[in-house]
């Protein structure tokens, strides 16, 4: 079988879009299912584009600055992902409840190993918090929430509800980039071995994750002016991020002094969170990593990676589908 191929036997297609087997596939048929409480607030985006580094931001906002809350948990504890329903192997399931039973009795020569130190965190981050419905019951309000779902499969109460919602874009060039690294990552189901140019057939096919980055961003631009709608762009948060932290506080009605704002956008700087371990996955997966997980952060990343004839290719169709949506992007 080939990548590609391999890399669609792991997905499901629900109303059109492709999700992933580790995507939650009840909520995403019926998605009243999600109780939401008025005072939760939610960071959506198509996936890679900066929803990690929005998360920190929207938290750093929400909680006043606090970054010692911030690096107490790792992130997907913290605000976990609604649709995350991750699925792991029946010997991983049994060694992982095996070792809990064990833990209070091996030695401590055998919990320093670092398969073991993996599995443990993979119990606590990811066993746990991997699975977002039960998690989000766990977390104290007010929550913030993540999801990459689109508008029409979005948690009807939180929309119904008018939840405060923070959506961030970034240019589909570099967003396809950046979402071949995150499936190459090396860790089933991101264990994808094609290359860019395999890649690019699935993306340009709408074949990834959460289908179309058009569908995505566009039915979400034509809510921007939703009063419970942020919508933010990555570029712009590279150009301004003391802006971007600003407009979050003003969109959340939360007063920060000029001090804390200026903590936040240095907590959230691309080289702090490349060093932190509660959002950079190092916790859940060690050095093992083949791309890190905070890994460029730039604008134009695509230039490496797209021929002469994909980007022309790609300009045309960019060219239709935003046609009069008044959304555009800088590259
Ligand atoms: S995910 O898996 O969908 O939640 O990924 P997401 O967080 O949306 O996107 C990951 C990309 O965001 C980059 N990133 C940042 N860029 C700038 N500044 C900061 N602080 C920052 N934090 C994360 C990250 O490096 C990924 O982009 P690429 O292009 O792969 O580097």
């Amino acid at each position: 079988m080939d990548e590609n191929a391999r890399f669609l036997a792991s997905t499901f297609e629900h109303d059109g879009v492709c999700y992933s087997k580790d995507t939650n596939r009840s909520m995403i048929e019926r998605p009243d299912i999600v109780n939401c409480r008025e005072d939760d607030v939610f960071v959506a985006s198509y996936p890679k584009s900066g929803t990690t580094w929005t998360i920190e931001m929207v938290s750093l906002v929400m909680n006043g600055g606090n970054v010692e809350i911030n690096t107490a948990g790792h992130q997907q504890e913290r605000h976990p992902m609604l649709e995350a329903e991750f699925k792991f192997p029946l010997w991983v399931c049994l060694a992982v409840h095996l070792l809990v039973l064990l833990k209070p009795i091996l030695p401590y020569a055998i919990m320093e190993l670092s398969f073991i130190k993996m599995l443990l965190v993979l119990q606590e981050i990811a066993f746990e918090s991997g699975d977002g419905l039960k998690q989000m019951e766990k977390i104290k309000p007010p929550r913030l929430l993540k999801s990459h779902l689109p508008y029409h499969a979005f948690p009807s109460q939180a929309i119904r509800k008018k939840c405060k919602i923070v959506y961030v874009a970034r240019n589909p060039k570099d967003t396809g980039v950046s979402f071949l690294h995150h499936v190459s990552m090396g860790r089933a189901p991101m264990d994808y071995k094609g290359s860019w140019n395999d890649f690019y057939k699935l993306y340009v096919n709408d074949k990834v994750w959460y289908g179309s980055w058009f569908d995505h961003v566009l039915t979400w631009w034509q809510h921007r002016n939703d009063e419970n709608i942020l919508f933010l762009k990555y570029e712009d948060m590279k150009k301004d991020p003391r802006g971007a932290v600003k407009s979050i506080a003003d969109f959340l009605d939360v007063s920060l002094t000029e001090d804390t704002i200026d903590n936040i956008v240095e907590f959230c700087s691309f080289k702090k969170m490349k060093e932190n371990k509660a959002v950079n996955f190092s916790l859940l997966a060690g050095d093992s990593l083949k791309h890190e997980f905070v890994r460029k952060g730039e604008v134009g990343d695509w230039m490496n990676f797209f021929t002469v004839a994909q980007n022309k290719e790609y300009e045309k169709i960019y060219e239709e589908r935003m046609k009069g949506s008044g959304l555009d992007f800088e590259w």
